[in-house]
Formats: structure tokens, C-alpha cells, sequence
């Protein structure tokens, strides 16, 4: 453990909700309220805690309201906090406390914007807000903190349910279960065995392809409302609403989610729309509607339209990981070529 202290970013979410006449909403006061919370513990295991400050965005937000726009201010946030400018402070590592709904969205960008990070960013969150009955908020918190404080861990990880994993890994896969949260397409960074910390050998980025601190913190809200549009194939799907709003001249790039190992309809029109973009210079990556496997484009005959089109392999990226970093590429002053063979290139182990 490090002497400096942690820093707890708190965004929202349910973990600090409260009840209205609408239902839960977004709550404040956290810094009193976790606490609170932590002097529930026993005392042995509060006093084995690492010390930590807390910082509360001015508006905490139900994370459903979350846009690109809110992970670049979260990501300057920490980026500031991580070389002093927030409040003069060092901090060891980071905690961000987000709603639910879209935390793998925030993780996932936060992970290409705080590229070759020394020290851990430990995203979590509740199903159940931190004074609720049964609620899962203080064992998450409590597991945050102690994992935030491993030197070791050296990325964006989230921890939930006991269980940690890489942030641009992560989905939400439970609307209520305490273990809410899972990375299909790789294992587990670590796990709280009896009330301890414990990070598995050679599975984190430091062991993988860390590299320098090299944060690239580019403007997302001058992208506009919808840089990139993510578009789910179902059958029977229609050639002229894809070409709609692929001819949009804000939407620069597109996430396809298409079937199996990497497949659509063999459409003339469909893949006339897809490569007219591409053609544009807009970029266009597909990955599997399957939750598990990569796509392996051109494998079928259905296929080879997509590869004809220009369309990249998203591999075995999850879709908040592959649209998290279409955007992150397409707001910076990169040319197509580049964008493209960033796009195929892990970055942060996300592929
Ligand atoms: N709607 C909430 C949110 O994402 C869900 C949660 O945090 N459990 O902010």
C-alpha cells in the first residue's frame, strides 16, 4: 500500500439515491453518507481501510443521462486529480462511484482516455441505494477501496459483486443481481476472497501493455449530438433507413452489430449503403450480436460484403468498448488510414 491517499469520485447513480413521489433520484451529501456507511463496518476492517477524499460532481446524475460529453468531463477530472492540479492533493488511485446503466459505457472511454495509466481507477456502483435494506452498495464501496489501493493494478477496472474486472471488458448483465456486471470475453482481474483483495497473476494491463502514462483527452462534445450511430441488424432490416442515417453529415462513424461470427444479409442495397459510407471516409466496425466469441468477417460467403465494404472487425470487443473507441478516434484530428489501424490495434486490451 501507498501512503498517499485514494480520491472517491462521485457522479450518481443509485448508490446515493433516494426516494421522490417519481422514484429514485440522484442524491447528495456523500461524503457524509459514506462515512456513515464505512462506520458500519467492523472496526478491524475499517481501520485496514485506505484513507481517501471524496469529490462529488455539482450535479450528480442518474447514469441513463450520461453522453460522450460526460466521459471526457470525467476523464478531466481524473486526469487533473491524477497530476495534482484538482485540489493540490497526490493521490494514490481513484475510485468513481456511477450508476449502473451505463458504467461499462464510462469505464470503457475512460480506459482510451487515460491510456498507459500508473495507478488503479476502480469504477463501481449499486443496484440498491446505500442506505436501502440488503443494499449491495457498502460491500461494493468497501471492495473498491481496497482494491484501488494495490499499486499493482495499473488500469480502469470495475469491481462489483466481489469481483474485478477490466473496465473496457465489462457489461452490465443483470438488471438486479448483486453481481450485475460481466466481461464475456475475458476472465476476471481479481476477486475478494475472504474479505481480501486478491488480483490474478499476469492478467492486468501491466503485464500486458500498459506502457507511459500517454492521456489523450480530446473534445467529444465538439463531435456533436451523434458522432457515431450504433445500428443492430434484424431480419427483414431496411436498406433505405440505414442509408438514412448513415448519409447524416454528423455521423462520422458506425457500430453494426451483426450476426454469429461476423454476417448480414447479402443486400446489394444494404451494402451499397454501407460502402458509400466507408467510401466518405466515415468509420464503420462490426462486431457479433452474440454476447460471446469474436467475429471472424469473411469466414461465410455473408460476410464478404462487409469485408467488400470496408467495414473493420470489431474482433471480440463489447459494444460499449468498440463504440466508446469509434468515438474516441473519430474526435481527434487523426486521417481515415490512421483511425482505421488504431481501430484494429488493442489499446488498452480491450481486444
Ligand atoms: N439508473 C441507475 C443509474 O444508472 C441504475 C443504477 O445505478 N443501479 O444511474
Amino acid at each position: 500500500m501507498n501512503d498517499a491517499p485514494l480520491l472517491i469520485l462521485y457522479t450518481g447513480g443509485t448508490f446515493g439515491m433516494r426516494e421522490s413521489e417519481r422514484g429514485l433520484v440522484p442524491g447528495g451529501d456523500i461524503e457524509r453518507r459514506i462515512h456513515a456507511a464505512l462506520a458500519t463496518l467492523a472496526p478491524e476492517r475499517r481501520a485496514s481501510l485506505p484513507e481517501f477524499g471524496v469529490h462529488a460532481t455539482p450535479r450528480p446524475i442518474d447514469s441513463s443521462a450520461a453522453t460522450p460529453a460526460d466521459w471526457q468531463t470525467l476523464a478531466g477530472t481524473l486526469a487533473a486529480a491524477y497530476d495534482g492540479s484538482l485540489d493540490g492533493c497526490h493521490y494514490a488511485g481513484f475510485i468513481v462511484i456511477h450508476g449502473t446503466d451505463t458504467l461499462a459505457w464510462s469505464a470503457a472511454s475512460l480506459a482510451y482516455q487515460l491510456q498507459g495509466i500508473d495507478r488503479p481507477v476502480v469504477v463501481t456502483g449499486s443496484q440498491r441505494p446505500l442506505e436501502a435494506e440488503g443494499s449491495d452498495a457498502l460491500d461494493n464501496l468497501e471492495s473498491a477501496l481496497r482494491f484501488a489501493a494495490l499499486p499493482q493494478l495499473q488500469e480502469v477496472a470495475v469491481a462489483f459483486g466481489g469481483a474485478l474486472r477490466r473496465g473496457v471488458r465489462t457489461r452490465k448483465w443483470d438488471t438486479r443481481a448483486a453481481d450485475g456486471f460481466a466481461s464475456p470475453n475475458y476472465p476476471l482481474l481479481g476477486e475478494v476472497v475472504d474479505g481480501h483483495p486478491v488480483l490474478y497473476p499476469g492478467r492486468g494491463l501491466d503485464a500486458q501493455q500498459r506502457g507511459l502514462p500517454r492521456f489523450e483527452l480530446p473534445d467529444y462534445a465538439a463531435l456533436g449530438a451523434a458522432p457515431v450511430v450504433r445500428l443492430v441488424l434484424w431480419p427483414g432490416i431496411s436498406a433505405a433507413l440505414v442509408a438514412r442515417w448513415l448519409e447524416d453529415d454528423t455521423v462520422q462513424g458506425a457500430l453494426l452489430e451483426v450476426w454469429g461470427s461476423g454476417n448480414c444479409p447479402e443486400d446489394p442495397a444494404l451494402l451499397e449503403a454501407l460502402a458509400g459510407a466507408s467510401g466518405e471516409g466515415k468509420l464503420l466496425a462490426a462486431i457479433s450480436q452474440c454476447p460471446q466469441g469474436p467475429v471472424s468477417i469473411g469466414a461465410y460467403a455473408a460476410g464478404q460484403g462487409l469485408r467488400d465494404a470496408g467495414v473493420l472487425s470489431g474482433a471480440d470487443m463489447t459494444p460499449e468498448a468498440a463504440l466508446t473507441k469509434l468515438v474516441h478516434l473519430t474526435a481527434q484530428p487523426l486521417d481515415v488510414a490512421e483511425r482505421r489501424r488504431r481501430f484494429v490495434t488493442p489499446l488498452v486490451g480491450e481486444r
